[in-house]
């Protein structure tokens, strides 16, 4: 489903309402549109789980609680940018990569995010699973349309990663890492990953679907107890979805527009400042098993390990350990 612009707007305006009540006329002012379609979008707000009381000589006020999660909350809570102008929201999906991989296909908008409450086939890398409980995480996809070859892609991991680690900051008792090339950990846990996907020809990207999930409140299963951690887990607090989607978004707004501008490079000293296997000793699986010094990445986010032989090699792809 996705969030249009009226109901976006009406909750935007009853937040600046802070509480008190306005009036259906001045909605239908500010919006443009008849009274009629105002009263229908508030229809639309309260099964959306707003609680909106209506009177008939006052207007309308938004009541503080519940906070729903819905694209419509997401979206009003961000900046007017790129990212999340078209956003869609579904209570639950296979996969948000998967829809917005068909988005992208059908000539969705750059910017295009699609959000699920739960995922029944949440997917990582090479067929592996991601864990995606309804009602308590993240789970994200951004449809990008840079113009850069192929090759370059994984930079874009790299990009996700700096603001998923940012916003993951912003909330985590300590600074979080980043793990090569995929990976966002709290104390060497892993709290969030990135999924990117690519359509593209020879010598050029069609699209990048990059799809992320971040553990905000669940509870971890027994599978995952000595790997994984969640936002809550770390601080015994429940973190709201709708706030930490808008941190997010706002944070790659910022850093898709610094790639665009100006290259990986500004990106890539970002993302160094929470990576911390520079300079140790490291062990990389990818399509066959290196060891060596970590000398950091190159220009296309490649791990470079210095072997010891004296000689660099880079890592495309792989699996840190
Ligand atoms: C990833 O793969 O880390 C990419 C995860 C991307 C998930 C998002 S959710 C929104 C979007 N839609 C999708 O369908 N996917 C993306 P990888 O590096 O291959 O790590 C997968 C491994 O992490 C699994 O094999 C488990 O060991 C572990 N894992 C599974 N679920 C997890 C979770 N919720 N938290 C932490 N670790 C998890």
């Amino acid at each position: 489903m996705k969030a249009t612009d009226a109901e976006v707007d009406i909750v935007r305006l009853l937040k600046t309402g802070g509480g008190d009540h306005i009036s259906g006329q001045m909605i239908s002012l500010e919006l443009g549109i008849s009274r009629t379609a105002v009263w229908k979008h508030i229809g639309v707000l309260r099964k959306a789980g707003y609680s909106i009381e209506g009177s008939p000589k006052k207007g309308y006020r938004l009541l503080p609680f519940p906070v729903p999660f819905n694209g419509i909350e997401v979206r009003s809570g961000l900046k007017r940018g790129i990212i999340g102008r078209n956003l869609f929201f579904f209570p639950t999906l296979d996969s948000t990569n998967t829809k917005a991989s068909r988005l992208a296909a059908g000539g969705a908008d750059e910017g295009t995010v699609v959000i699920a409450d739960g995922q029944s086939d949440g997917k990582g890398r090479l067929g592996r699973k991601w864990h995606s409980p309804p009602g308590v995480n993240l789970y994200t996809s951004i449809i990008l349309k840079p113009d850069i070859p192929p090759q370059q892609a994984q930079t874009l991991t790299l990009m996700a990663a700096v603001a998923v680690a940012e916003a993951v900051e912003a909330y985590s008792p300590v600074r979080p890492t980043v793990k090569w090339p995929n990976d966002i950990l709290i104390e060497s846990k892993k709290a969030a990953g990135i999924l990117t996907e690519m359509n593209s020809e020879t010598d050029r990207v069609n699209f990048v679907v990059l799809g992320i999930g971040v553990n905000l409140n669940m509870n971890l299963p027994d599978e995952l107890l000595h790997t994984a951690t969640s936002i809550k887990e770390k601080t015994g607090r429940e973190v709201s979805r709708a706030e930490f989607a808008q941190r997010l978004f706002s944070s790659i707004e910022k850093w898709y527009k610094v790639f665009l501008a100006e290259g990986f490079e500004p990106v890539s000293s970002v993302w160094r400042t929470y990576f911390d296997r520079e300079g140790k000793h490291i062990n990389v699986r990818g399509s066959r098993e290196v060891e060596g010094i970590c000398m950091g990445i190159d220009s296309q986010g490649s791990l470079l390990v210095r072997l010891g032989s004296g000689q660099v090699e880079r890592v495309i792809s792989g699996e840190l350990a």
